[in-house]
């Protein structure tokens, strides 16, 4: 025993004691208890202090005990701090394959493709045949044949894209309506003709009822002796069937090239129940237009008009389904904004 280390200078072994510990505890990949024996075992820095502590004067022994005691349980707590944190990050990586697993979301038709398939359902129930004509197309099916020659005003109706090309059969454009269907079917020369034409439709058009975009569906019905009593009951059995026995339906006369007499036809609004809303604004809304065919557009179909007649009608997919779909669906651009959190709901 030598007894000539004074409180101070003992005390300048423990503080370098102590760096390196932390130094350790810092740095080391070493496991927990690895490092407890390298910190306080045998032969760590702090057992041989402790042991040392002997040659400290013996007036001066009592503090550099307790400055040592104080050192050693603060270096023991972060030594239990950090193996906590360590068997918790270990937790994390725990993989138990007995749990059972998170099902992937499961996703669900767009509710325009739904509308088309109900859509559809329920014409071909009384005889409609679910067609598909182009959707990009020469200038004649949509317009000339329809009794629209180039130029005639009625054309501006239908805002509709060029693509600035153009072959022997004419300028080709993204069809405004399905209509360019009707001469298409004539032209199959199958008679009666009972048809439902669902596609694409594009115009120049974008607000709160109005997309770029959108679909359009077509029934044509030509046979010999039909009535504007069967184009009537055609839309109530679909209004009914699509809607609900209480929705309705009105007929006002318009002004189509190819149809003669012509129609609009229009349903109470779903969301305000004909009060008046922001999509409706007076509690109807256009569902599409309708009418006999007119006997040009039969002749441009290869059918003699004295023999036989029908009624067309062109109506929006994503407008019908707006009419039913409550106070969900204020914003036809809401369809195809892509926003998951608002197609799921439905
Ligand atoms: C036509 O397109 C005629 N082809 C309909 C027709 C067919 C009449 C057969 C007679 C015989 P209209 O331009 O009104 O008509 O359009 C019909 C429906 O398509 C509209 O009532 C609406 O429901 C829908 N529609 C038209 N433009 C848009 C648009 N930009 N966005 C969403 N829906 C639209």
């Amino acid at each position: 025993m030598d007894e000539s280390l004074t409180a101070p200078q003992f005390i300048g072994y423990v503080i370098e004691a102590e760096q390196q510990a932390k130094a350790l505890l810092g740095s080391s990949n070493a496991s927990i208890d690895e490092l407890r024996i390298k910190l306080f075992g045998n032969k760590s820095e702090f057992s041989r202090l402790t042991k040392k502590i002997r040659d400290v004067i013996p007036s001066d022994r009592q503090q550099a005990g307790i400055v040592l005691n104080e050192v050693k349980r603060k270096i023991e707590k972060q030594l239990n701090d950090s193996s906590s944190v360590k068997r918790q990050a270990s937790n994390k990586e725990f993989f138990d394959v007995t749990a059972p697993g998170i099902p992937p979301p499961v996703g669900h038709l767009h509710i325009v493709t739904q509308a088309i398939m109900e859509i559809t359902r329920i014409f071909e129930r009384i005889g409609f045949t679910r067609v598909r004509h182009p959707e990009v197309d020469w200038d004649w099916y949509p317009f000339e044949s329809l009794n629209m020659p180039p130029n005639h005003p009625a054309r501006d109706e239908w805002e509709t894209f060029f693509i600035g090309l153009s072959d022997k059969q004419g300028q080709i454009v993204l069809t405004p309506h399905t209509s360019n269907g009707q001469v298409r079917e004539m032209e199959k020369g199958k008679l009666p003709i009972r048809m439902i034409n669902i596609a694409k439709c594009y115009r120049r058009q974008s607000d709160v009822s109005h997309v770029p975009m959108f679909h359009q569906f077509e029934g044509m019905y030509i046979d010999k002796g039909v009535t504007i009593g069967d184009l009537t009951g055609v839309f109530n059995f679909f209004v009914k069937n699509y809607y609900g026995p209480d929705r309705k339906i009105r007929l006002r006369p318009f002004h189509f090239q190819f149809t003669e007499p012509s129609f609009e036809v229009d349903i109470n609004c779903g969301i305000c129940l004909g009060k008046g809303c922001k999509l409706c604004k007076e509690g109807w809304l256009e569902l599409g237009g309708a009418g006999m065919v007119h006997p040009v557009v039969l002749k441009n179909g290869g059918i003699d008009p004295d023999v036989y007649n029908g009624f067309a009608f062109g109506w929006g997919v994503e407008r019908a389904y707006m009419m039913k779909s409550g106070t969900k669906l204020d914003d036809i651009r809401m369809l195809y904004g892509n926003d998951v959190r608002f197609l799921k709901q439905f």
